[in-house]
């Protein structure tokens, strides 16, 4: 028998055929520039509500699949992201995983998710937090369908082979806490005195975009924008001060009207989601207009820059803080 025959009965396979692509000179991700109109998808959530209700496909999302990576769930490929929609009077019932989960509101208004016991209110631009292995459920109380990203670890978690999920006994999980409880603890620069850290999870699940929205029109008020991201900040943790969530760094920036960012890239494929303003987005050799409610992905190691044509408002997200953890984070600033 050949040699590689014979090699690969004992289950032997030889490196030099495969050297150069386990590792690479540099990131070579198969995930592709991609963007979602919202008008030209919108209507595909609004079908898949005739085709299946929440309760039978627990939750009804629809993956936003890199068309590089299909058939895998994958934005990129390390993420996750999905539009969930939820039809007035309906229940997402309670479960939990080890992934984390952020939501991030799209459109409508008065849906809510439990969360540990308590319940806050979703609006179009906030940032909520399903912490890992934390029970949660969804209902829409509100007259109105209601959209929001899900942006989920769980391919890390699974290339970790660490994944468990559970379904709550019941639809909904027991309210123990009032809404705004963990607000209230800590979102005021307050802690209570005997605090004690339970989760490298923030322990806030409801980042408002009122309160964010402002933040970004004072920053930009009050110092020069980054060539690079303009007015960008990031979501954080007020316990510790490092990112709200511990796998996925999450951001919120304004880019204003007329101004166009400097290429970047970074080893962080990062997947944004139109708050407000019109622009356009120039990915590798891809360019994209995007509008409110549009979804957008840059993948690993692909400048990119971003121009608004009036005051723009962009949330992403990305696995950079597991890259930071891990060392191996790297970014380009300028041309190369
Ligand atoms: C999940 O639990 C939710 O809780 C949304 O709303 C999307 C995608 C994959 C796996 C679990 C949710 C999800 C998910």
């Amino acid at each position: 028998m050949p040699f590689y025959d014979k090699a690969n009965a004992q289950n032997l396979a030889p490196l030099w055929r495969v050297l150069h692509g386990l590792v690479p000179d540099q990131p070579k991700p198969n995930a592709l520039p991609a963007h979602w109109s919202y008008a030209a998808i919108r209507p595909y959530l609004m079908e898949a509500c005739d085709i299946i209700s929440t309760e039978e496909a627990e939750r009804r999302v629809m993956i936003l699949e890199n068309p590089g990576l299909r058939g895998q769930s994958r934005i990129t490929p390390s993420l996750f992201a999905g539009l969930q929609i939820i039809l007035p009077g309906e229940i997402a019932p309670a479960h939990r995983h080890v992934a984390s989960a952020l939501r991030f509101i799209v459109e409508g208004s008065g849906a809510y998710t439990a969360v540990a016991g308590e319940k806050t209110m979703m609006e179009p631009g906030d940032f909520v937090i399903t912490p890992s292995w934390t029970w949660h459920d969804h209902g829409n109380p509100s007259p109105n369908p209601m959209v929001w990203l899900d942006g989920l670890d769980m391919h890390v978690v699974n290339i970790l082979s660490a994944s468990f999920r559970e379904s709550y006994d019941g639809k909904e999980q027991p309210i123990t806490r009032e809404q705004g409880a963990s607000f209230a603890e800590a979102g005021c620069n307050l802690l209570p005195e005997d605090y004690k850290q339970e989760s490298l999870t923030s322990p806030l699940f409801n980042y408002p975009y009122r309160i964010s929205r402002d933040a970004l029109d004072r920053m930009s008020r009050s110092r020069d924008p980054d060539r690079h991201h303009a007015f960008k900040m990031l979501y954080i943790n007020p316990v510790n001060g490092g990112p709200a969530m511990p796998t996925l760094t999450t951001a919120i920036q304004l880019v204003p009207k007329s101004f166009t960012t400097t290429p970047y890239k970074s080893t962080a494929g990062t997947v944004f989601s139109v708050v407000e303003g019109k622009g356009s987005v120039v990915i590798g050799d891809m360019r994209f207009e995007f509008e409110p409610r549009d979804h957008f992905v840059v993948p690993s190691w692909v400048p990119f820059t971003l121009s608004a044509d009036q005051d723009a408002v962009l949330f992403s997200y990305s696995d950079r803080v597991i890259q930071e953890k891990l060392d191996i984070f790297r970014e380009m600033r300028g041309n190369a």
